[in-house]
């Protein structure tokens, strides 16, 4: 892989990293928007007129495209995106002690939302897509490209453990639940912390209004346009589907959903990392 070869870190970098559909776009915003807030008025600030992905881009996908040297040119400190697993990673990475902030999601959720999203990419080349009961057992399977998602995120849970200065984990539903708590933990981890008096501004509840999904859904830069390479490309309004968490319980039967929490509980034994909506072991189990 050419990334893995030729990809230059720079000390400052920051990476923003996670399994596809774990809750991306809303990381990139949020970080962006929290390191650029003194730069930009939160009323005039890039992420009103461009797409999370346009501000952080996937450095795997400039690579594929042949276009690295957009990596060079971007001022620093840069925040670049991947979907890498860590064992993937450059080794000019994992041994350069630049920041990685991981965002993790219940892979339930998770597969939800990349069902629909392959469904919308198969349908726009008037492809079929897989029905999602496949799709469902594929993943329990680790049959997807980056999986399983599960070690994905183990992976990065063990070095958050220990590297935790410079490696932050972070988990989509506890974003929801305590949006506040993380943006200030945000913050610190990239060290730009919310001094008391932004607090007291309401810098905080700014920076979370523009990220939300309401408002990014909302804008034309969101609404229109696209992402990606070539073939791959996407409508940016993919991006922003439902939002929220629960989403499965609409697709998949308790069935299913046992199967795949057993699989993941049983993956996470013993290393300390629960994800929230992965459901206990019941009796029956
Ligand atoms: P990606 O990895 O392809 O970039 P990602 O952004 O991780 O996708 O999408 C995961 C979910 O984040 C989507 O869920 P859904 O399909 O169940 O709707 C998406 O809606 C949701 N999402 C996007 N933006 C936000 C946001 N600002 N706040 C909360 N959730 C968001």
């Amino acid at each position: 892989m050419a990334i893995r070869q030729h990809f230059n870190p720079r000390p400052d970098d920051l990476f923003l990293i996670s399994f596809p559909k774990s809750g991306t776009t809303w990381l990139k915003a949020l970080a962006f928007a929290t390191m650029t807030r003194t730069h930009y008025p939160l009323d005039r600030h890039p992420l009103l007129s461009l797409n999370p992905h346009d501000v952080v881009p996937f450095m795997d996908d400039l690579f594929v495209a042949g276009q690295a040297s957009k990596l060079e040119a971007l001022p620093s400190p840069r925040i670049l995106a991947t979907h890498m697993p860590y064992f993937l990673l450059p080794d000019s990475i994992t041994g350069s002690g630049c920041r990685i902030i991981y965002i993790c999601c219940d892979p339930k959720d998770v597969v939800v939302s990349l069902w629909h999203f392959s469904a919308k990419a198969s349908a726009a080349k008037g492809r079929e897509c897989f029905p999602f009961d496949k799709f469902f057992e594929m993943a329990c399977e680790g049959d997807f490209p980056y999986s399983p998602i599960w070690d994905h995120s183990l992976q990065y849970w063990k070095e958050s453990l220990r590297r935790s200065e410079k490696v932050l984990f972070l988990k989509y539903e506890e974003m929801l639940e305590e949006p506040a708590a993380n943006v200030k933990r945000l913050a610190e981890f990239l060290g730009c912390p919310l001094s008391e008096e932004e607090e007291k501004e309401g810098v905080v509840e700014e920076i979370i209004s523009l990220c939300s999904f309401e408002k990014l859904k909302s804008l034309d830069a969101n609404k229109k346009g696209s992402q990606g390479i070539a073939v791959f490309k996407v409508a940016n309004a993919s991006f922003f589907r439902k939002g929220g968490i629960g989403d499965w319980r609409n697709h998949a039967s308790p069935e299913m959903a046992q199967k795949l929490d057993g699989i993941v509980r049983e993956k996470l034994e013993g290393s300390g990392l629960t994800i929230p909506g992965v459901e206990e072991a019941t009796a029956e189990d």
